[in-house]
């Protein structure tokens, strides 16, 4: 069974991470701006990255030569409300209002995350998460967006992998604000996201201009897949278990999707549920890899330039999964590879690695689709190399190359592949 003929070809990337002009127009300071000296590989910053900013136009021909149908991309908050929050910033607005219409007038399908991270820093020194008025502030924030965009934008991400930023921003102190916090704040955290997330998804629905189709994307932490030591039933029952505490997918999905509490949540009130447990378009997520590659591997065996393993099955078993828990459709909302990529003599950036990843991977979205799981779409993470947080811009996930110095784009070859898979709408694979 081919995939639908509107099925979403997309391709990702977030503010904090390709737009730089991190002070202009009016811009406001976040927590990626502002905490991250001491805390990132090479002592990089995000204050310029791929210029993005400037440069959105060129890169949007760089999207339609892809050939994706959607892109997905996320708001700088902090241009929207730079110092105090009921202060808009109408340039900042204006930047996301253009982007839409360009991406509009190219036919181009927006995809549009709420939050992907940037916490303005104002937001952050009033206790940021730890605060329960930032639910009153995210709602506010999404009024402002919904009111400036939904007339273009149907597509709207609540929250990026709010495991990331929770358990790296507030618990391990990897990511910015870049806390150490004892795991009753992380609870309290937790359900100021789900509230907020609550919240923000009734806006949209309420105000939007077009119908919107609402989700968030969380990352399938824990997830594992069947192997010789796990039955497909053991790999599900598994996959949804809580052990991770925060990491889980299923501490987040089961309130919000199910409005339903996980055994031992005890911090959630059946009040707090009805706001969470808002109606949702798909289940949209992030997926890398499968959480028990040991189990599959031998020694040797391929992993990414992030050392993550490679394992293409897991696309197929968590669209299973995930279908099976949740009833929603399967959207996916990142996945791909970082690679040494590097310029090579001829001009061009051969990458065959992350060719041969993406159709492994979407050939097992394929199979999840053939089986009559409803999947639609695909956004390969990512469109531009970009700053990879505390990794800085030594890990490389673009399909477009980045040459930092000097910010000239280089298709990569799995650009072309990409491109030629979207031609053939997955058929080719
Ligand atoms: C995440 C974020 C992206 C990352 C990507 C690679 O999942 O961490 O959504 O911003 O860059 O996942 O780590």
């Amino acid at each position: 069974m081919a995939f639908s003929k509107d099925f979403l070809w997309c391709v990702g990337g977030a503010a904090a991470q390709q737009d730089g002009g991190y002070l202009d127009d009016g811009k406001g300071l976040n927590i990626w701006d502002a905490l991250s000296d001491g805390h990132i590989a090479n002592g990089d910053t995000c204050h310029v990255a791929c210029d993005h900013y400037h440069r959105w136009k060129e890169d949007l021909q760089l999207l339609k030569e892809i050939g994706v149908n959607s892109y997905r991309f996320s708001i700088s908050v902090a241009r929207i409300y730079p110092t105090d929050e009921f202060n808009v910033n109408e340039q900042g607005v204006k930047f996301y209002i253009d982007l839409v219409n360009e991406l509009k007038r190219l036919g181009i399908e927006p995809i549009c995350t709420l939050y992907h991270w940037d916490m303005p820093l104002w937001v952050h020194r009033r206790g940021g998460w730890k605060n329960s008025a930032s639910v009153e502030w995210f709602e506010r924030y999404t009024k402002t967006v919904v009111d400036a965009l939904s007339d273009k934008v149907r597509y709207w991400i609540t929250f990026n992998e709010p495991q990331c930023f929770v358990n790296l921003g507030y618990k391990t102190g990897a990511h910015a604000p870049f806390e150490q916090n004892c795991e009753s704040e992380i609870k309290n955290i937790s359900r100021n996201v789900m509230l907020a997330h609550g919240r923000a998804a009734k806006v949209i629905r309420e105000r939007a201009k077009t119908t919107p189709k609402i989700g968030f994307a969380p990352t399938p932490g824990g997830m594992v897949i069947p192997s010789s030591l796990r039955s497909e039933e053991q790999a599900y029952n598994d996959s949804f278990d809580v052990s991770g505490g925060a990491w889980s997918a299923t501490w987040w999905s089961d309130p919000i999707v199910l409005g339903k509490k996980w055994t031992g949540c005890d911090w959630l009130s059946e009040e707090d549920l009805k706001v969470i447990h808002q109606p949702l378009d798909y289940y949209s997520y992030n997926i890398y890899n499968a959480d028990n590659p040991q189990e599959l591997e031998s020694v040797g065996a391929p992993r990414t330039a992030m050392g993550w393993a490679i394992t293409p099955e897991c696309m197929y078993w968590s669209a299973k999964f995930f279908y099976k828990r949740y009833g929603l459709p399967i959207l996916i909302t990142e996945n791909g590879m970082a690679n040494i990529d590097f310029v090579h003599d001829d001009d061009k950036v051969h990458d065959p690695q992350r060719c041969e990843y993406l159709r492994r991977y979407i050939r097992n979205l394929k199979r999840a689709n053939d089986e009559g799981i409803p999947v639609i779409g695909y956004s390969c993470w990512s469109f531009l190399d970009n700053f990879e947080w505390a990794e800085g811009y030594g890990k490389r996930f673009g399909l477009v190359y980045v040459d930092y110095v000097t910010q000239k784009r280089t298709l990569k070859d799995s650009a072309f592949i990409y491109r030629d898979i979207i031609k053939s709408n997955g058929n080719n694979l």
